[in-house]
């Protein structure tokens, strides 16, 4: 059997948002696929207003997935910071990267009303860390993960809808800034990204992230920066497949309810090394 990984993130499943109800719904995305790679935000493990719900989403993600592919990798995200203890992983000998991608900001979420709170519990607990080792990506990542476990869900989770809308309305529309800050997180998203690798994972071509539902693929001199965008509307997602000499970038497409691999974006060869 050939080797395939895949790689998808921002499934957000639990979340109103997200176009995924049912984590069958994805079941086509996993055909021959060897190493399935989960890259954050599959689901809300943090404190919300329906802990059951909350539980029986993160119950069902970890008996679904395990199912879906011989091997598989859960990472975690800012929303399931506690999902698993693998916040980053390095693929084909190093040669690809992938990590959630809030770690790329300093405040996890720039356009979120969060933000300010997470500037200041990030920099307590900066201030926790030996002078000598923050700059170390791994006490980053560790530090971030409990910071984002620490801040409650918003209207992801609410169940009546019409407060659902009113919350959803009011935390993407307030303050008016919200959508300049929006777009700049996607116009620096991946020159950071490739900064972020340049320091700490040099020897990377390729960084995959998802993080800010922004699906695309550019170019820094260095390396080749893929995000897989997500499940909710309105921009969508990409699947990233690795083979033993190939990266490809497929779109995801959803059609009669299920999620399917769409058209290939591009396709990069995989240097041997
Ligand atoms: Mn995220």
């Amino acid at each position: 059997v050939a080797e395939l990984t895949r790689i998808l993130s921002d499934i957000h499943f639990g979340d109103r948002a997200s176009r995924v109800v049912r984590l069958t719904q994805l079941q086509p995305l996993f055909d021959g696929v060897t190493h399935l790679v989960l890259n954050g935000d599959t689901t809300d493990t943090r404190p919300g207003p329906d802990p059951q719900h909350t539980a029986a989403c993160r119950a069902e993600v970890m008996a679904f997935f395990p199912r879906a592919a011989p091997a598989l990798t859960i990472l975690t995200g800012n929303h399931d910071a506690d999902l698993t203890e693998i916040h980053s992983l390095e693929l084909a000998a190093g040669g690809v990267f992938v990590v959630h991608g809030d770690i790329f900001f300093d405040n996890i979420v720039p356009w979120s009303v969060d933000a300010p709170l997470i500037e200041r519990l990030l920099a307590a607990g900066v201030r926790d860390i030996p002078p000598d080792r923050r700059d170390d990506p791994t006490e980053r990542m560790r530090l971030f993960r409990k910071v984002a476990a620490a801040i409650p869900q918003r209207h992801q989770s609410e169940k009546c809808s019409l407060r659902y809308y009113a919350r959803f309305l009011h935390d993407i529309a307030w303050p008016p800034t919200r959508v300049w800050r929006i777009l700049e997180a996607w116009r620096l998203a991946p020159r950071l990204a490739g900064r972020f690798a340049q320091q700490h994972r040099p020897a990377a071509r390729f960084v995959v992230s998802g993080h800010t539902h922004h699906p695309g693929i550019w170019f820094t001199p260095e390396r080749t920066v893929i995000n897989t965008g997500s499940y909710c509307p309105p921009l969508g997602g990409t699947a990233v497949d690795l083979t033993a000499d190939q990266v490809v970038v497929r779109s995801i497409v959803s059609r009669g309810g299920e999620f399917r691999l769409g058209d290939v974006r591009a396709r990069f060869p995989l240097a041997r090394r």
